[in-house]
């Protein structure tokens, strides 16, 4: 049983965060996402539309997820990996090389990112269609 685990905010759930699911869960067997929350969110100064339990049950609902837990600091993940015995650590390619002192620990894979969406766009675009 070979296990994955991501991290991030996955706010507005879009096809790019699909394709990074998708391609991570491809890697293994069992996928955990490392979900940010809202407190965390503030420490990436991210704004997310919904809140953490929100962007959990849009996540969990998702074919490629097999757990969810939250993400509240930079300095979880060696517990993370250790305590959830992941195999693969994968994020997209915008964090290459930031995560590789996990190398210690698990195999480590960035995903080249989808272009052309992100939650931030999204969030504009719908803003200013509604002004
Ligand atoms: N992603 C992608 N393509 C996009 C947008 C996002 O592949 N067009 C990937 C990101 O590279 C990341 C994941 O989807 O691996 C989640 O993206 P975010 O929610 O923006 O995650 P981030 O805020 O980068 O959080 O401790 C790590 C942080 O929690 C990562």
């Amino acid at each position: 049983m070979k296990r994955v685990i991501t991290y991030g905010t996955f706010d507005v759930l879009h096809y790019g965060h699909i394709n990074l699911l998708k391609r991570a869960r491809a890697l293994g067997d069992y996928l955990i996402v490392v979900l940010s929350s809202d407190e965390f969110n503030k420490v990436k100064n991210k704004t997310s539309y919904y809140t953490y339990e929100q962007r959990k049950i849009i996540l969990e609902a998702c074919r490629y997820v097999d757990l969810v837990i939250p993400e509240y600091d930079w300095e979880q993940k060696v517990d993370d990996v250790q305590k959830y015995q992941a195999d693969i650590f994968v994020m997209g390619d915008d964090w290459k090389g930031q995560f590789d002192f996990l190398k210690e620990y698990c195999e480590v894979v960035y995903l080249p990112r989808t272009p052309d969406v992100c939650s931030t766009k999204t969030k504009k675009y719908l803003k200013q269609k509604d002004s």
